[in-house]
């Protein structure tokens, strides 16, 4: 018989659904209209998990699982797994910590060249045929700001922060970062303190994990990276205090923001809706068919390997 699977976020490479299907009864869980009933009649049943990083499982639905082998975390993030009750349970729990490094760095290199240079701003405006020899000199584009050379702070200096470094400092951006403690084997300056961080930075980088960090960036942060800096989170939304990033977008108090992860996705703060100094993306920084196909290769192997009894290699609860 094959081991059941509970599938609690989607997967958009066909080979690798075919595959799911082909060694496992898959269950689809975001497609139950009664999830409580369902859990009831086949919560029993499941060995394993395969849900997004951002979705991660809730303790609740875990607890209804009494056979859970293993959680295949569809992305690197495992923040919104219990990961101390999966150990005492001894579920193993796996990420797909390096297969979307680049891509993630690669976004949030775009969303500061689109905030800063105003990229969908000047869409916009082409699109709108404001574009004419004949426009009003009354409401032209205003300049942008330069990208190359902005002196750039990264908030987590992992896998993630590093490949956003190496990329920045081939634009030239001095490169100051935060983290835990400094790292000897990295050319960059390390600032212990966010706010001095902020404080040295024309754009901030979010990298950090959201495992033990919550509300982070907040308006005391801000207004320290000031009237001329960005903000571009591509790791957790719940890292930043949205309240306190909308006011300061709304009031000028930052330049702009590049934004692919929010607090409560997909709610998006309608506030920001309105803001030509915001660049908005759905949560897509993984987003590539070669980068999912990699994510989900490894998951296929991390369920593969905890069925055949063996320890998956991609473990990260030990
Ligand atoms: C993925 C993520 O988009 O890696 C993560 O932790 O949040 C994202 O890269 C998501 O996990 C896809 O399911």
């Amino acid at each position: 018989m094959k081991p059941e699977v509970l599938q609690l976020s989607a997967i958009l490479i066909p080979e690798i659904l075919e595959e799911l299907n082909a060694h496992y009864t898959v269950h689809r869980y975001y497609e139950q209209a009664d999830k409580a009933e369902f859990l009831r009649e086949h919560g029993a049943n499941i060995r394993g998990v395969v849900t997004g990083g951002h979705t991660g499982i809730s303790r609740e639905v875990m607890e209804q699982l009494p056979k859970l082998e293993v959680i295949a975390v569809n992305g690197v993030g495992t923040d919104a797994v219990d990961l101390a009750y999966a150990r005492d349970r001894g579920i193993h729990v796996t990420a797909t910590v390096g297969a979307l490094t680049e891509d993630v760095a690669d976004l949030a290199i775009g969303l500061l060249i689109a905030a800063c240079r105003g990229l969908c701003t000047g869409d916009r405006y082409v699109r709108a045929g404001l574009w004419k020899p004949t426009a009003t000199p009354l409401a032209p584009l205003p300049l942008a700001r330069q990208f190359s050379g902005m002196r750039v702070g990264i908030v987590g200096l992992g896998r993630v922060g590093r490949a956003v470094a190496t990329r920045a400092s081939a634009f030239g951006c001095p490169i100051r970062y935060t983290d835990l403690k400094a790292m000897d084997d990295v050319p960059y300056t390390f600032v212990p303190n966010l706010i001095e961080l902020a404080r040295e930075s024309d754009a901030l980088i979010v990298a950090a994990a959201a495992d033990n960090a919550q509300g982070i960036i907040n308006a005391a942060v801000l207004d320290a990276l000031g009237k001329g800096g960005y903000l571009i989170n591509i790791a957790r939304g719940k890292l930043v205090n949205e309240p306190d990033l909308v006011a300061a977008l709304v009031e000028g108090r930052i330049a702009g923001a590049g934004l692919d992860v929010f607090v409560d996705e997909p709610e998006v703060p309608p506030a920001l809706f309105g803001q030509e100094n915001v660049v908005l993306q759905p949560h897509r920084a993984s987003a590539t068919v070669q980068t999912r196909t990699r994510m989900g290769r490894m998951v296929l192997a991390s369920l593969a390997a905890t069925f055949a009894g063996q320890l998956p290699s991609a473990r990260v609860t030990g």
